[in-house]
């Protein structure tokens, strides 16, 4: 198989995602840091649409960050982050991504949206909060006591909420999703996803 090429782009949260996944399974990739401003004309190429990640392997592409993941994942799963098919996997990152993702961008750009109060969309936002911090009773990951798919394609976009005001979050009810974002933050696997290269 020829070498794996990721295109990707350090603080975007789905490109965090693949790159997890990638790092995870242990299949060697060759990850190439773009600038969004000026997406080289290889990647262009390969998708037209213009998104990161984009991973080529073996003469496939592919161009959806949560396909990277479960394209990792097909090669190798030593930890069952594929929790053996169960459906609540996918059902949460749906949620993540078509619902959350929406009040997020709101939240993190409110200056672009003054048609409503900042804190409407961080209200808004926190409707997903409060279900992950309910599913994280009794259990330290979000679906089961070890991390699943769903706990590496939500952290980056948590970890985006968190930080559009620091103070507010560290404070805000949520001690068990604080604790799990951490221990995230923490972790070795997303210390060298994060590592410059
Ligand atoms: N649905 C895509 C979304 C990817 C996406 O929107 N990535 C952003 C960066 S975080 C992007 O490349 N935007 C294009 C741009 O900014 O020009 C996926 O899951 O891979």
């Amino acid at each position: 198989m020829s070498e794996a090429l990721l295109y990707s782009f350090r603080r975007c949260p789905y490109a965090m995602r693949a790159r997890l996944a990638l790092r995870y399974s242990g299949v060697p990739v060759r990850i190439i840091e773009v600038s969004l401003k000026a997406k080289p004309a290889e990647m262009l190429a390969l998708s037209p649409k213009g998104t990161v990640p984009v991973l080529s392997v073996a003469g496939e592409v592919i161009e959806e960050s949560l396909a990277i993941m479960q394209w990792a994942l097909a090669q190798h799963d030593p930890q069952d982050w594929l929790l053996q098919g169960d459906p609540a996997v996918l059902a949460l990152v749906a949620e993540n991504d078509q619902g959350f993702k929406y009040h997020l961008d709101r939240y993190k750009y409110a200056e672009r949206y003054p048609e409503l109060p900042m804190e409407h969309y961080r209200a808004e936002g926190e409707v997903f909060l409060r279900k992950l911090e309910a599913l994280l009773a009794g259990r330290a990951y979000l679906l089961a006591d070890h991390p699943s798919l769903a706990d590496m394609a939500l952290a980056p976009f948590v970890r985006q909420f968190a930080h559009v005001d620091r103070d507010w979050f560290a404070s805000a009810p949520y001690p068990r999703l604080q604790h799990w974002l951490e221990r995230f933050l923490q972790s070795p696997l997303f210390v060298a996803v994060m590592a410059k290269v």
